[in-house]
């Protein structure tokens, strides 16, 4: 059958703030992590439904937008602007937020749902729509920063349930003994470290002792906004930089490549605005012949979902942090399992859009705030 599609006109938005308390604490270098809360959003359109996962923190941690930030931002001023309009395809509705500034994780928000919605309606698999190559991608795991003896314990468990690589949370102060134990007890294994911005220029000699550890890459050393100053420490160690938080757009990624800030580059759609945004960034990347992973933000089994598939597209050739939702809750707010083996991970469904559908009755034990846009 060929799909047939008309323009769709978001009826409704349903926006929920839910909390869903993690196994074990995620430690950081600037934050800590107990319970995961995130904005849940749902766009209805003749019969379909598009939902989505926000990234925004409780607070401004890790980047700028917050929940309490990005509610005012939905409620008041996107959600009404999108509610009662047709939109043929998610262009028209990233054309209509792009002259906002800023906001790119609420944007991502809106953008992922129709984007969910729109692939429903095609009768496509969002992976399809996206250009995705693969039906499993590659994953590692994330481990924040516990005591040594902990942290060795995590990585044998990742390794022995066949993980591609491991990312070692680092901070001032916990990094070379680290690495020293890790790398002592697993001499082979595919290792990196990220710092979320831990260190500055002052920290070289550190970032330079990291070179004896084998590292695939260190994420994001410096800060923010110290594209010209990751440039400066690319050219004085061997290891590989990779940036996260630094990167926001294609034109970052394109100044990051051409200064030789970074040779990789962490992609979370959440973070730059959405899968067009994202997909602009792979392309850049891929032009510079720079390898991406698909990054995670501890997301529940509807951001992991959208994580799995623009980590389908060809040039994420390294493993990324979407690995099994069970290593962080007891129970996901979706009806399938996403769970890796062998350090692979399917692309869920095999029908329509993101393949995954709500637990609705566990979702709203967990909603901490429900409210419904209308036009
Ligand atoms: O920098 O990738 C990061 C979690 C919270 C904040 C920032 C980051 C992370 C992770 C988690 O590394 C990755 C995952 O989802 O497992
Ligand atoms: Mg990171």
């Amino acid at each position: 059958m060929t799909p047939s599609f008309t323009p769709l006109k978001i009826e409704a938005a349903e926006l929920r703030i839910v909390n869903l308390p993690l196994l074990t604490p995620f430690k950081v270098s600037n934050q800590t992590l107990t319970d995961k809360t995130f904005p849940l959003l749902t766009l209805r359109a003749q019969g379909v439904e598009g939902i989505s996962e926000g990234v925004m923190d409780p607070y401004p941690d890790y980047l700028e937008e917050t929940i309490p930030g990005a509610l005012g931002f939905l409620r008041d001023l996107i959600l009404p602007q999108i509610v009662g309009k047709t939109f043929a395809n998610p262009a028209e509705l990233t054309a209509l937020m792009a002259p906002w500034r800023g906001h790119r994780m609420s944007k991502a928000l809106v953008e992922l749902a129709f984007w969910d919605l729109w692939t429903k309606a095609l009768g496509l698999p969002l992976k399809d729509a996206l250009g995705g190559v693969r039906d499993a991608v590659p994953v590692g795991v994330s481990l924040g920063i516990t005591d040594i003896d902990t942290t060795l314990e995590r990585v044998g468990a990742a390794v022995e349930a066949g993980y591609k690589r491991i990312k070692l949370k680092v901070a001032q102060g916990h990094d070379i003994a680290l690495l020293e134990a890790v790398r002592s007890a697993y001499p082979t294994v595919k290792l990196t470290v990220d710092a979320n911005t831990a260190y500055g220029l002052a920290d070289l000699a550190t970032l330079r002792a990291m070179d004896a550890f084998d590292l695939d890459y260190i994420e994001q050393p410096l800060a923010v906004d110290d594209i010209h100053d990751h440039a400066l420490v690319q050219r004085e160690i061997a290891t590989a930089l990779c940036l996260d938080e630094s990167i926001r757009t294609a034109a970052d990624c394109r100044k990051a490549l051409a200064s030789g800030a970074a040779r990789v580059i962490n992609i979370k759609v959440g973070r730059v605005g959405g899968y067009t945004a994202a997909r602009a960034i792979h392309d850049v990347s891929e032009a510079f012949g720079a390898p991406v992973w698909c990054g995670g933000m501890l997301e529940s089994g509807i951001g992991r979902a959208h994580n799995i598939h623009l980590a389908s597209l060809p040039n994420f050739t390294k493993p990324g942090d979407t690995s099994s939702a069970s290593r962080y809750f007891h129970r996901d707010i979706i009806n399938e399992p996403l769970e890796a083996t062998d350090g692979m991970m399917p692309v869920p469904g095999n029908g329509a859009g993101i393949g995954v559908t709500l637990d609705l009755p566990f979702l709203d034990t967990v909603t901490q705030l429900r409210e419904e846009i209308r036009s």
